[in-house]
C-alpha cells in the first residue's frame, strides 16, 4: 500500500523520531511505500541520515504534498497524521475528490495510562466524510503497539562496530568505567545529580548528548566540582541509528520524550525517564502509570531504586543498588517484545488498516 506520512516538528526531536521510525518499518519490515511529509526537514534530516538507502521511503517537504500532489484519482491507501497535526488544506481537498478515499489514522502519543485502549481505533468522524480514526501506541495488546524496529540484538552483541559518528567520544572512554548516557530535558538538576554521582565512589563515563554541556554550564554558574572517577564526555549530535546503539552500550541510560524512553528498555539497561514535562502536570500521572506497569513484578528493592531514581533523587542512594533493577530490566524487554510480537505498531496499524 501507499502510505503519506504528515510529520510537523513543534518541538524538540520526538515528532521526527517517532515518525522516521515508523515510514522505516512500514518500508522495511513490511514493504510498503511510503512519503514522509515534514515542515522542518533540516531536523528530519539530522536523525535520518540513510535516508538515500531507502528508496522505499520518500521524504519530501511539507509543500510537496499539495504542490506536485498525485492526480486526485491516485490517491494514497492511508494517511497519518502525527500527533494530531493538520493536514494541509490544498491536499485534503485532494483527497475529497479522490476515487478511493484513504482511511486517516492521527497517531497519538504514547502512553501507560490504562484508558488508552478504550479510545485506540475509534473512529473520529469528519464533517468532509473521510474516514479517520485514533491510533493509540501502548503498552497493551489493545492499543496501537510500541515502535520497536529495529530491534537491538540481546546485551548489545551485535554492535562490536563503533559508528563513525561517535568514534572520536569513543577514544575517551575508560575501559574500566562504567557508562551513563544522558538526554533530558532543562530543569533536571543535573549539577547536584552528577556531583553527587561523585559520591558513589564508582568510576563512571558520562555521556552528554548534543546541547548537555551547555545545559549543565548555564545551570551551575561555577564549575561543576567532580572528582577524577567521574568524566564528562560531549558528544555531536548523531543519527537516530547511532543513538540507539550508544543507548545499549551504556549501563545505564537518562531518557525523555516518547523514542529514547522506548529504547531504552529495548537497551535492557535501568535507566530515568525524563518526561516531557506538561503545564497541567499530566506527565506525572503519565509517569506513575508506566511505573506501575514497569515495576509490578519487580523485587521491592528494584522497586524502591527504581522509584527514587525516576524521582531525580541523588544517585548515592540507589545507584549501588542496581543489580536487581538490571536483570528486572532484561526481563522487561522480553516482555515488551512478546506484547509486540505481532509487529508492534507499524504492523498493528496495518492490520487495522486491512
Ligand atoms: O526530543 P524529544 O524530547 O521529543 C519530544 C517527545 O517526543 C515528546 O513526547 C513530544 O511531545 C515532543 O517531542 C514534541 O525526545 P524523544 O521522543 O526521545 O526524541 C528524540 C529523538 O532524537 C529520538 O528519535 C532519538 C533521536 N536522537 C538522535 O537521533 N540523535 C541524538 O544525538 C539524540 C540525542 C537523539
Amino acid at each position: 500500500m501507499r502510505w503519506d506520512i504528515f510529520c510537523q516538528i513543534v518541538d524538540n526531536y520526538g515528532d521526527a523520531g517517532v515518525c522516521w521510525r515508523l515510514a522505516r518499518s512500514l518500508a522495511t519490515r513490511h514493504q510498503q511505500q511510503v512519503r514522509l511529509f515534514c515542515d522542518d526537514l533540516p531536523t528530519l534530516n539530522l536523525l535520518a541520515s540513510d535516508s538515500s538507502r531507502m528508496p522505499q521511503v520518500q521524504i519530501l517537504p511539507w509543500e510537496a504534498s499539495f504542490e506536485n500532489a498525485r492526480h486526485p484519482l491516485d490517491a494514497p491507501d492511508v494517511v497519518i497524521e502525527a500527533f494530531g497535526c493538520h493536514l494541509p488544506e490544498r491536499y485534503q481537498t485532494g483527497l475529497l475528490v479522490a476515487a478511493k478515499k484513504p482511511i486517516i489514522l492521527n497517531l497519538e502519543y504514547l502512553s501507560a495510562e490504562p484508558w488508552i485502549s478504550e479510545y485506540h481505533a475509534k473512529a473520529s468522524p469528519q464533517s468532509s466524510g473521510l474516514l479517520k480514526y485514533f491510533f493509540f501506541p501502548g503498552f497493551g495488546a489493545n492499543t496501537g503497539g510500541l515502535s520497536l524496529d529495529p530491534i537491538p540484538a540481546q546485551g548489545g552483541e551485535s554492535s562490536a562496530t563503533i559508528p563513525a559518528s561517535l568514534a572520536p567520544s569513543w577514544a575517551l572512554l575508560r575501559p574500566d568505567a562504567e557508562r551513563i548516557s544522558l538526554f533530558c530535558y532543562p530543569g533536571a538538576p543535573l549539577r547536584q545529580w552528577l556531583e553527587d554521582l561523585g559520591n558513589t565512589q564508582a568510576k563512571i563515563d558520562v555521556l552528554l548528548t548534543f546541547g548537555h554541556a551547555e545545559m549543565i554550564g548555564h545551570s551551575i554558574g561555577r564549575p561543576l566540582e567532580l572528582p577524577p572517577s567521574i568524566q564528562l564526555i560531549s558528544l555531536p549530535f548523531v543519527p537516530q541509528d547511532d543513538y540507539d546503539w550508544l543507548l545499549s552500550q551504556c549501563d545505564f541510560n537518562i531518557v525523555r520524550g516518547e523514542d529514547s524512553f522506548i529504547r531504552a528498555q529495548l537497551a535492557e539497561k535501568p535507566f530515568i525517564w525524563h518526561i516531557y514535562p506538561q503545564d497541567d502536570m499530566a506527565h506525572t500521572v503519565k509517569l506513575q502509570a508506566f511505573l506501575d506497569l514497569y515495576l509490578e513484578k519487580a523485587s521491592p528493592s528494584t522497586q524502591e531504586s527504581c522509584r527514587m531514581a525516576m524521582d531525580w533523587q541523588m544517585p548515592s542512594r540507589w545507584w549501588n543498588q542496581r543489580t536487581e533493577w538490571q536483570a528486572h530490566a532484561r526481563r522487561w524487554r522480553e516482555t515488551l517484545l512478546e506484547t509486540n510480537q505481532d509487529g508492534g505498531l507499524a504492523a498493528r496499524m496495518l492490520r487495522f488498516v486491512a
